[in-house]
């Protein structure tokens, strides 16, 4: 039996002086039970623990690790360039270079702006919209989640949602006021919004393919129909596309369903998981950000040399060989076939939902299309899978409302494992 030895005392020692021993709500384990894993380093497809135990890992960063961990052309880019200095607060030509390639890779953005985190990005993007459209509220989605600023913190999702919080205490009625929420998928639900506010909204923003309440896939006609709606509303379509963004194509999840965005936001894949974000939009929008406008917005630590050093590097292999999404994808759906077998012979209820190389299992009768369908999906036995799973040294998210994520560092060796590892822990479950 593994007993996790150094991992438990080093949480106990990090619950002094640390909020609940973590920097990040959701690693806490609390909703899956047991002791946080202290993770001491990783290399590929494998994450190893500070008691030396391996696992394979379907986090990947929550999502940047695309190329797996350590990717050699990302590690060198750093070492060379720390030897340079760690930040200016002043222009390089590394910030050029990675907004060209962004450009280059993505639709509809003719000027970017870097910040530090997902999180900045959206309320960047959000601030921008306001600006732009002289108008207040804005929609999201319930179980969306796009950091924790105040005004993303009604009905959100990833640990929002995990830890059952309905209200957050802090986030004044004022701002809660001017966020609207629709179910996913619910094309009619945000017509009636608008049409209730009309004239009052400034944009839509949405996870287009959701991770923060599991992985729940966009119906066509409801992505197509908040376009179309948003063009005939004056209202901006953001796509928040920090777990989507240079994984589901080269351009995103934009590419991918077909749909244009008017902003979009990034997050730590644009610094291959250094801490980086970044939001970028049509010209005639961008152009209302200072110094050319008067959205302000700025960051001491934005564009960051080491981590624009990362990116680019990271970004320009995703550039340089479009068969790595092929690749990840045909994995994805070969453990997803693998998966759906064996819990099939279990005769548990299950949904799979996959797309590209993001997937996950609800516990569940019902399709999950939706908050409500993945909160009504058995998280006690989640909880009970992932335990079984780690122990067999497979390293999922500790949260029934997190997208695993695959990189393409995984092997079909490592897929099959992980399917035999869940069918033998389904096996113990159901015993
Ligand atoms: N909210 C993140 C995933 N959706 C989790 C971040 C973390 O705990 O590191």
């Amino acid at each position: 039996m593994y007993e996790y030895t150094s991992s438990k005392s080093l949480f106990e020692r990090a619950q002094q002086s640390i909020p609940g021993g973590v920097n990040s709500p959701v690693r806490a384990f609390k909703s899956v039970g047991g002791t946080p894993v202290f993770i001491k380093k990783a290399k590929g497809a494998y994450l190893y623990d500070e008691d030396g135990q391996e696992y394979i890992d379907y986090i990947a960063s929550w999502g940047p690790m695309i190329l797996g961990h350590a990717y050699t052309p990302v590690i060198e880019a750093i070492q060379n360039k720390a030897a340079d200095s760690t930040s200016f607060g002043a222009p390089t030509v590394l910030e050029i270079e990675m907004a060209e390639l962004i450009r280059s890779m993505t639709k509809n953005v003719d000027l970017i702006r870097m910040v530090n985190s997902g999180t900045e990005a959206c309320m960047s993007a959000i601030r921008l919209a306001r600006g732009y459209t002289g108008k207040n509220k804005f929609i999201k989605f319930e179980g969306c989640y796009h950091g924790h600023a105040d005004m993303f913190l009604v009905k959100a999702g990833s640990g929002v949602a995990t830890f059952g919080i309905q209200h957050v205490p802090g986030v004044t009625a004022g701002i809660a006021n001017d966020t609207l929420t629709a179910p996913y998928n619910d094309l009619s639900a945000v017509q009636q919004l608008v049409a209730e506010h009309k004239d009052e909204i400034a944009a839509i923003i949405i996870e287009p393919i959701a991770g923060n309440m599991g992985c729940i896939l966009p119906e066509a006609q409801f992505i197509k129909g908040l376009r179309a709606l948003c063009t005939q509303e004056n209202i901006l379509l953001i796509f928040d596309e920090v777990m989507t963004g240079f994984r589901m194509a080269a351009g995103g999840a934009q590419e991918k369903l077909g749909v244009d965005a008017d902003l979009v936001t990034y997050g730590k894949v644009i610094g291959a998981g250094m801490p980086v974000g970044a939001f970028g939009g049509k010209r005639a929008i961008m152009e209302h950000i200072a110094p050319l406008g008067n959205v302000y917005q700025a960051g001491t630590l934005s564009g960051n040399p080491l981590a624009m050093a990362a990116g680019c590097a990271l970004l320009q292999a995703l550039k340089n060989n479009p068969q790595y999404y092929t690749e990840l994808e045909e994995k994805t759906i070969y453990l997803r076939e693998g998966l759906d077998q064996v819990l099939n012979a279990s005769g548990v209820d299950y949904v799979i939902n996959q797309m590209g190389s993001m997937i996950s299992i609800h516990f569940s009768k019902q399709a999950v299309t939706d908050f409500a369908s993945s909160a009504a999906s058995d998280i006690p036995f989640f909880s009970r899978f992932f335990h079984a799973m780690l122990k067999r040294g497979i390293y999922l998210p500790p949260s029934a409302f997190e997208s695993w994520f695959l990189n393409n560092a995984l092997s079909y060796a490592d897929l099959d494992k992980t399917i035999a590892a869940a069918k033998e822990s389904l096996a113990e479950i159901m015993a």
